[in-house]
C-alpha cells in the first residue's frame, strides 16, 4: 500500500525561519524542512557563509532566502521580522558555548551564553507571534539540550540557559495555545557538530560519552530533523509545551 501518512508531515504553501542555520543542525533542519515542502529563511552572521548554504540548498531544488542578522539584537530582529514575515515556522536553533570552570566564570562569558541560547528565542518568539496570532496558526521549535534535564562541569551558563529554555517552551506552549500555535522543543544528545569537535578529539570524553549512550555513538545532525519536520507539520497539531529528546538514550538512565 503506498505510505498514507505524507500529507500529515507535508511543509507545502508553509514558510521556515531557522536561526543559526548556516551549518550543523540548524542547516540540517532547513534542508529537512525544505525537503518536506516549506520554503526557509536562513539566518546566520556571516553573510558569506550564509549564502554560500543558501545556493547548497538551491541548488537542490529548494526555495531558499538568506537573511544575515544577530538573533540577541533587538532592532535587527524588529527588521528581520518586517522583511520576512509570514513566518508559519520559527526555529530557535542559534546557540554558543563558552567553556570553563563556574568559578573563573567572567560574567562576560554568563551573558553571552544566557543571551544566545536564552534571550535570543524570546526575542524571536516575541517577535514573530503576532502575525502567526493574526493567522491563527504557527509552529515554535526551541532547540533545546539533553542539558535542559543534565548538566556537567565548565558548562554551567549553558546548562542554566537551556534548562530555562525549557521552561520557555512550557511558558509559551501555555500562553498561545488558544491562538492555534504549538510550541515545542527538541533536545539533541551529544552531535558530532563544529560546537563538539574539541570533545570528540578528547580520546577520554569521547569514550566517556559512547559508554554513556546508550546506543552507544555520537548522534549526526541529520539525525535531528525527522523530529523537527514532525513538530513543524501538522502530525504535532496536538503536541505543545513538550520537548523531544533525541539522544542515543542518554537520559534513559545510568
Ligand atoms: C558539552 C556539549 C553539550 C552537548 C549539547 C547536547 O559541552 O557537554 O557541547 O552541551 O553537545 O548540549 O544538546
Amino acid at each position: 500500500m503506498a505510505p498514507t501518512t505524507a500529507p500529515l508531515f507535508d511543509l507545502t504553501g508553509r514558510r521556515a525561519l531557522i536561526t543559526g542555520s548556516s551549518q550543523g543542525i540548524g542547516l540540517c533542519i532547513a534542508r529537512g524542512l525544505a525537503q518536506a515542502g516549506a520554503s526557509v529563511v536562513l539566518n546566520g552572521r556571516d553573510a558569506g557563509k550564509l549564502e554560500r548554504a543558501a545556493q547548497e540548498l538551491r541548488a537542490s531544488g529548494a526555495a531558499v532566502e538568506a537573511r544575515a542578522f544577530d538573533v540577541t539584537d533587538e532592532a535587527a530582529i524588529a527588521a528581520a521580522r518586517d522583511a520576512l514575515d509570514p513566518i508559519d515556522i520559527l526555529v530557535n536553533n542559534a546557540g554558543m558555548h563558552r567553556r570553563g570552570p563556574l568559578v573563573d566564570m567572567p560574567l562576560e562569558n554568563w551573558d553571552a551564553v544566557l543571551r544566545s541560547n536564552l534571550t535570543a528565542p524570546f526575542l524571536m518568539a516575541r517577535a514573530f507571534a503576532p502575525g502567526m496570532i493574526a493567522r491563527g496558526r504557527g509552529k515554535v521549535i526551541n532547540l533545546c539540550s539533553v542539558m535542559s534535564e543534565i548538566a556537567r562541569p565548565t558548562i554551567a551558563n549553558y546548562a542554566a540557559a537551556k534548562g530555562g529554555l525549557k521552561m520557555l517552551t512550557r511558558a509559551l506552549a501555555v500562553e498561545w495555545g488558544r491562538h492555534n500555535i504549538q510550541v515545542n522543543g527538541l533536545g539533541p544528545g551529544y552531535i558530532a557538530t563544529e560546537l563538539n569537535r574539541s570533545l570528540i578529539a578528547d580520546e577520554k570524553f569521547n569514550a566517556m560519552i559512547c559508554g554513556r549512550t546508550p546506543l552507544g555513538r555520537w548522534g549526526r545532525p541529520e539525525e535531528i530533523v525527522g523530529p523537527a519536520v514532525y513538530l513543524a507539520s501538522a502530525a504535532s497539531d496536538f503536541m505543545t509545551g513538550q520537548i523531544l529528546y533525541i539522544d542515543g538514550g542518554i537520559l534513559a538512565g545510568l
